[in-house]
């Protein structure tokens, strides 16, 4: 699938840059499922964890979601009197984390077999896909993401997560495009559940990459972005008046061994699987 030139890129840089992977019609189609779930949710369902389940914060609501598909604010969804400000299809952060998993439109979206492949090609020789995220990024209020490394989350020995990045729409500098460091980097941290708490463990002191060391890919819809886990990453915030919706995938090596300490685990009656 890969050419040899496009496999010398991403062994050197972390990150490949696929354009026109994805034909409209599946964006179309994966954009509605998510619409879809986000008309079906019931917000007075949810009380104290869902005004909770803002970007990354590891609530109880966040830490079980690896086997779900549940709901996300951005930050600044909610005014002083607790309630949302607008409805949730303007003010949702993400879907996440299984989508892959229990909605068959994301299922097909997901087990496209050129993944498989690109996969093989780079060396993951038995994948399995532990996370979903379908990433609203929506105008004006759309939250930055800052510099990480997704092996963070992801750690396996040896280090093997890699992450597909889909841009469902014309990603930019205005919408808040994914910035990427120049290469991969040591692990700089690690988020791990520590005697029932969440702890962000220092490894490494390199400092994050300074702003010339960085590219932003500004990307039409359709486009793949494949990056390592170790390649730092970061997108800033969405300050234009279009979304910049992206759907991803963090996929590991099921030959190396997965961290009991990550955060997301899947249990023996819903075990985590590749791409069959
Ligand atoms: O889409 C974004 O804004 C950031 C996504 C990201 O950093 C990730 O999936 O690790």
């Amino acid at each position: 699938m890969l050419s040899e030139n496009q496999l010398s890129e991403f062994k050197e840089n972390g990150c490949l840059v696929i354009e026109n992977f994805k034909p409209s019609e599946e964006l179309e189609e994966l954009r509605q499922a998510a619409l879809n779930l986000v008309k079906d949710f019931d917000t007075s369902s949810h009380t104290e964890a869902f005004r909770e389940s803002v970007g990354w914060n590891a609530t109880e609501y966040f830490l079980s979601s690896g086997d779900k598909i549940a709901y996300f604010f951005e930050t600044n969804a909610f005014g002083d009197d607790g309630q949302l400000t607008s409805p949730p299809e303007f003010c949702l952060n993400k879907l996440g984390h299984a989508m892959h998993d229990l909605h068959p439109v994301f299922d097909k979206f997901s087990r496209d077999p050129r993944l498989e492949e690109i996969l093989g090609d780079i060396g993951v020789d038995a994948p399995e896909i532990w996370q979903s995220m379908y990433i609203f990024k929506q105008p004006r209020i759309g939250d930055p993401i800052d510099w990480h490394q997704d092996a963070t989350y992801f750690s396996t020995r040896p280090q093997s997560v890699k992450a597909f990045w889909f841009a469902i729409d014309d990603a930019t500098q205005e919408n808040g495009c994914l910035w990427v460091a120049n290469k991969c980097s040591p692990l700089r941290q690690h988020f791990v559940i520590e005697e029932d708490q969440t702890v962000m463990k220092t490894l490494d002191k390199t400092p994050w990459p300074d702003l010339e060391d960085a590219k932003p890919l500004e990307v039409s819809a359709g486009t793949l972005i494949l990056f390592d886990g170790l390649l730092p990453h970061f997108s800033a915030p969405n300050t234009s008046d279009l979304p910049r919706h992206a759907y991803t995938l963090h996929v590991v090596d099921g030959k190396s061994k997965y961290s009991k300490q990550n955060w997301l685990q899947r249990q023996d009656d819903f075990p985590v699987r590749g791409f069959t």
